[in-house]
């Protein structure tokens, strides 16, 4: 690995707070490049919160620049197809034109950027929590401690210290909706006949709006999304309501028992943050500390990872790695502002139970290859 790249000879150094899929990304792209490295994660250890995910191809594309792909292929599963239902009979079912797709756990996911973090020689501090940033190169932790660096990234998630110490404007905001998600046991004999290997986005609208979106993520695992509004107390319970589940999805009822006996289930409200500029001197933002959005597109942490993956290319030659953040946020913002617009529009009218809702539009942010930095697909 390179040990120097800056002009001045000099190895460059980046703090990063947040260990989540955007900081994990960036320190590797970073570290690939020759960069030093510490991410800083608060939690006392690496470890992914939450169920499953998609990942799209530009998601895919970013792991095969991190050298994670072949690690996360294993274990994970492309689904055949993606069914939508609306009160139970089917309204579309899509595969996207030979789209890379695919669906995994989170801890599946987040544990093979571990892995590649550890193997590439990025220093990683735990119990680590970041407090403050300066524009100028300085990153306060919690215990007092000032660290310089010549990049600075912000990585802390939607409610992000390191954002909120600079001060960016920003508008923030709840969805109607809501989720409960959770892994269970796949239970596919006790299923019964169906086509239980594909996603199937399950609707419904009355007696009451209840929506399970069934993911499978490998042989074992079952991702279930079950998505109820704020406003319905049985819906939103937690650990779930299986009376309530179980009424609308009688034939899931296997799987449901099982999603009942997880009592650190959350519901969790959809949020979006919008901020005026992404970097401020030598500190940027990445992830959901950015530019969070509502999950309907599944690409909050696909365009997290594009464009954690992109600022290490943008710094790689720069003399000014102000300048470079600059034009990192103008090269990659537009498609993360637009999915993040489709997202809010969708999750607001509950579009994607109309089914065929991939369109082009919805579908740029897949379709983009950060590695060559073109949209991509077809190829
Ligand atoms: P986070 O995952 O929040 O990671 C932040 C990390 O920083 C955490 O480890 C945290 O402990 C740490 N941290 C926080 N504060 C500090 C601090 N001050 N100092 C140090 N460390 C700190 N995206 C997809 O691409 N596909 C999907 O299918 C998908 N489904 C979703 C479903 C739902 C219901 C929701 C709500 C989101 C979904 N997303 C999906 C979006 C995705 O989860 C996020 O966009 C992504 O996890 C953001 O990653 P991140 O690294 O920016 O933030
Ligand atoms: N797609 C995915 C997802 O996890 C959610 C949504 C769409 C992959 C939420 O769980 O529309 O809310 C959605």
């Amino acid at each position: 690995m390179a040990n120097t790249t800056s002009t001045s000879g000099r190895t460059r150094r980046a703090e990063i707070a947040g260990g989540g899929f955007a900081g994990l990304t960036a320190a590797i792209a970073l570290r690939q490049s020759g960069w030093d490295v510490r991410l800083h994660e608060k939690s006392p250890e690496l470890r992914a919160f939450g169920a499953g995910i998609y990942l799209w191809h530009n998601g895919l594309r970013v792991l095969e620049g991190v050298g994670a792909l072949e690690d996360v292929l294993t274990g994970s599963h492309t689904p055949p197809t993606y069914q939508t239902w609306m009160h139970n009979k089917s309204v579309s079912r899509e595969t996207f034109n030979g789209l890379p797709w695919r669906v995994m756990t989170r801890s599946h996911l987040h544990d093979a950027l571990v892995r590649r973090v550890r193997e590439v020689g990025v220093d990683i501090r735990v119990n680590s929590e970041a407090v403050a940033a300066d524009p100028q190169g300085r990153l306060t932790l919690q215990t007092g401690e000032v660290l310089e660096a010549d990049l600075i990234i912000g990585a802390d998630g939607v409610g992000s210290k390191v954002r909120d110490s600079i001060g960016f404007k920003q508008e923030r905001w709840s969805a109607t909706d809501g989720i409960i998600r959770l892994i269970v046991p796949r239970k596919k004999e006790e299923l019964g006949d169906g086509e239980w290997d594909n996603t199937i986005d399950m609707w419904n609208t009355s007696p009451r709006v209840q929506r399970i979106l069934y993911s499978p993520c490998n042989d074992k695992e079952l991702y279930l999304g079950m998505m109820a509004p704020a406003a319905d107390p049985r819906g939103s319970r937690v650990p779930i309501d299986l009376e309530v589940w179980v009424e609308m999805f009688p034939f899931l009822e296997p799987c449901l028992v099982e999603a009942a006996k997880l009592q650190s289930a959350r519901y969790d409200k959809y949020e979006t943050t919008k901020l005026d500029s992404w970097t401020r001197g030598k500190v940027a933002l990445v992830g959901d500390a950015a530019h969070a959005m509502c999950p309907a597109l599944a690409q909050g942490a696909g365009c997290s990872m594009v464009n954690a993956f992109s600022i290490a290319q943008d710094v790689a030659s720069a003399a000014s790695i102000e300048e470079a953040l600059v034009g990192w946020e103008k090269r990659v913002r537009p498609i993360t502002d637009r999915c993040q617009a489709i997202s809010a529009d969708y999750a607001a009218h509950r579009s994607l139970s109309k089914g065929n809702m991939f369109t082009p539009a919805a579908l740029e942010a897949a379709c983009y290859d950060p590695l060559r930095q073109v949209s991509s697909w077809p190829q």
